[in-house]
């Protein structure tokens, strides 16, 4: 009998869940972002599921800048946290992020705010992200995509956001 034959998957069958911030104050922001989806989706290993809705914010933190647009995007991923972290920081440089002032503007930053269910605190990646609780830039699109999900030890992403009010 001949052997069926399927179209290689993007992914492997056992993906995890994670969730990308996007955000962009500089240059073409909402190209930008548009182009930082389409790279993503290009990636071996990763498949875009949601985009979340994208919104102008002020900003947040110590520089003064102009404001931002952000968003979040849902992906699968057969990559590690670490890897699918380096995939993120490789995208930005080739999106002409140049890393000049901490907490200053930027062409792109791309975030790797929640994966799957894990909590990760070692130096260079820490997820949940360190900062998600205060940001509602993040939590807003992260809402839009998945309002229950639990983010470990801190409580669903709609709690964390009523808690900001
Ligand atoms: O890592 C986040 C970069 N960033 C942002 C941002 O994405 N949005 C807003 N509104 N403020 C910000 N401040 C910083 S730093």
């Amino acid at each position: 009998m001949t052997p069926k034959r399927f179209k290689a998957a993007k992914i492997a069958a056992v993906a995890k869940t994670a969730f990308v911030g996007i955000g962009s104050n500089l240059g073409d922001r909402e190209e930008n972002l548009r182009r930082a989806v389409e790279l993503l989706s290009e990636e071996d290993g990763i498949e875009v599921t949601a985009v979340s809705e994208i919104r102008e914010t002020e900003p947040v933190g110590p520089v003064k800048q102009g404001p931002f647009l952000n968003g979040a995007v849902r992906v699968e991923t057969d990559l590690g946290p670490q890897e699918l972290l380096e995939r993120l920081l490789a995208l930005e440089q080739r999106l002409g992020r140049v890393r000049t002032q901490r907490w200053g503007p930027r062409t792109i930053d791309l975030d790797l705010l929640l994966y799957d269910d894990l909590y990760v605190d070692e130096p260079g990646l820490t997820v949940p992200h360190p900062r998600l609780r205060e940001r509602r830039f993040a939590l807003e699109p992260l809402a839009d995509l998945a309002p229950n999900l639990e983010i470990p030890g801190k409580g669903s992403i709609s709690s964390l956001l009523a808690e900001l009010e």
